[in-house]
């Protein structure tokens, strides 16, 4: 009998080009916590409840006391073997194939671990959400590297922009706010021209990302799901395969990493 891996693994041996729309959920395993479900609550609020530019603008400083929270904890931990296996998959075919709803950099620093002295442009993935170790200045739109102490006793205390003085905050994308339109084009382009879309660790809530595996599928193409639950595309996926990424993508993806 064909296992559902089998199954999976067929399907990408016979696609061209492989894409992957990757969630919260492959950096479980490194330690960041997911938005939502167990253990996705910080300090009781939803992430629709911080993740807005009004909340920015009532209370910047719970805002960015959350932002400040997980910038500590991202810079303690490390790529695990579902980002590794992704980065060898991506540096392996080539061509730019890794999509990200994460602002974490964990895939951007596993795509320079497992190139070695190779360029690692292919496994440097399409951040659609932004990065969390940028700023960018509210009133002007400057953009810096991330403050790394941010001093959250008082709005004055708060890091400024040095061209306008306006209020810096993350350079990531909030609820309601516009995505860049050139990065997420080339996201939807991206999936568009693969004929499987990869779908790993993603509650496929939020949109427009959620949407674009929908566009490889439209073109014909498959999306193969791996997660611990069934999302919204699940009934759209050739294949659900249930479990954790870091265990179920380098067996997909045939990657040895015992070295
Ligand atoms: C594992 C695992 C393991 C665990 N292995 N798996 C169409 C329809 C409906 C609504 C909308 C729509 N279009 C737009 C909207 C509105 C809104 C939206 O989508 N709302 C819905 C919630 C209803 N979208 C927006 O507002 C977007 N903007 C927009 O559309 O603008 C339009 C506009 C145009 C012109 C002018 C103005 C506006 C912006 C969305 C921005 C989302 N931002 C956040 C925060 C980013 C910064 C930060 O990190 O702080 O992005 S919210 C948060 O959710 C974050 C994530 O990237 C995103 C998705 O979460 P994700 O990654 O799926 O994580 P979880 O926690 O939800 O799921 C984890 C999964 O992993 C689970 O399924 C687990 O089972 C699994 N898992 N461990 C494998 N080991
Ligand atoms: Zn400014």
């Amino acid at each position: 009998m064909t296992s559902d891996l089998d199954c999976a693994r067929s399907i990408i041996a016979d696609a061209t080009r492989v894409v992957s729309l990757t969630g919260a959920g492959i950096s479980a395993e490194s330690g960041v916590p997911t938005f939502r479900g167990p253990g996705g609550l910080w300090k009781s609020f939803r992430p629709e409840e911080l993740a807005t530019p009004d909340a920015f603008r009532r209370d910047p400083q719970t805002v960015w006391e959350w932002y400040a929270w997980r910038r500590g904890l991202i810079a303690d931990c490390a790529p695990n073997a579902g980002h590794a296996a992704l980065a060898e998959f991506a540096l392996r075919r080539g061509g730019k194939s890794i999509i990200t709803q994460n602002v974490d950099g964990l895939h951007t620093r596993a795509a320079r671990e497992a190139s070695g002295q190779a360029d690692p442009d292919a496994a440097v993935p399409i951040e659609v959400h932004g990065a969390i170790d940028r700023d960018k200045c509210s009133s002007c739109g400057a953009r810096t590297p991330g403050v790394a102490d941010v001093d959250v006793q008082a709005a004055a205390t708060l890091p400024h922009c040095d061209v306008c003085g306006g209020m810096l905050r993350p350079d990531v994308v909030w609820f309601r706010e516009p995505l860049d339109p050139d990065v997420i084009a080339r996201a939807f382009d991206t999936a568009r021209a693969a004929d499987v879309c990869l779908v790993v660790g993603t509650s496929a809530l939020v949109h427009p990302a959620a949407s674009i595996p929908m566009v490889t599928v439209e073109r014909g193409g498959h999306i193969i799901e791996v997660n611990m639950e069934d999302t919204p595309l699940t009934s759209f996926a050739s294949v659900s395969l249930k479990g954790a990424a870091g265990q179920v993508l380098p067996s997909l993806l045939d990657v040895d990493l015992s070295n």
